[in-house]
């Protein structure tokens, strides 16, 4: 199983993505956008998992202690790639975000899961190959708070690209 841990999204969060593709898509002359129910913000990618990973995955997610955290979405950002770009919307990295992401690798690591080095950058991928004539901006925050992390199963059915969820925990600790 292909794996990753990620953030879902209320419908009104979503809403707002939705809106930031429509801007995008409105000017792109190519483009693959990313469905709304895949629309989700990354932790940790952990690939190809064996079923003992699997639940190895999740005993870490219930050991990880978080309380509730607010995030915002305040930016529309790009890769540059060759042929096409990926486009994302842009997360504000407060500290419980970081400090949930860095928890989440650090234990994953221990519990023997090889993950790539590259730096978390927190960002929901609205569309890949994609070719627009528009600049990065800034835009009005929104957001909502975070109570939960996903086990996410990605897998393609009839040439489809689906996430599901396989495992959720609640965040943990009460707020202040
Ligand atoms: P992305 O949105 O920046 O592509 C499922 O593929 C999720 O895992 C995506 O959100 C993707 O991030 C992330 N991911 C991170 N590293 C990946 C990798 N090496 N291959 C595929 N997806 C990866």
């Amino acid at each position: 199983m292909r794996l990753f841990i990620a953030v879902n999204f209320s419908v009104e969060t979503c809403v707002r993505l939705i809106r930031l593709q429509d801007a995008l898509r409105a000017v792109a002359t190519r483009g693959r956008f990313t469905t709304p129910e895949n629309l989700h913000l990354t932790l940790v990618f952990l690939g190809s998992c064996t079923p003992a990973q699997t639940l190895a995955a999740q005993a870490v997610m219930d050991a990880v202690a978080f309380s509730p955290f607010p995030i915002a979405i305040d930016r529309l950002g790009r890769f540059l790639r060759e042929g096409g770009d990926i486009w994302w919307a842009g997360v504000q990295s407060p500290e419980p975000l970081m400090f949930l992401q860095r928890d989440l690798a650090d234990r994953l690591r221990i519990a023997g899961f090889q993950l790539e080095d590259r730096p978390f950058h927190p960002h929901i991928t609205l569309g890949r190959d994609i070719i627009a004539p528009m600049p990065t901006k800034t835009v009005s925050p929104f957001g909502e708070t975070v109570c939960n992390i996903s086990l996410m199963e990605s897998s393609y059915t009839a040439g489809k690209l689906i996430y599901t969820p396989i495992y959720s925990v609640l965040s943990n600790t009460p707020e202040a």
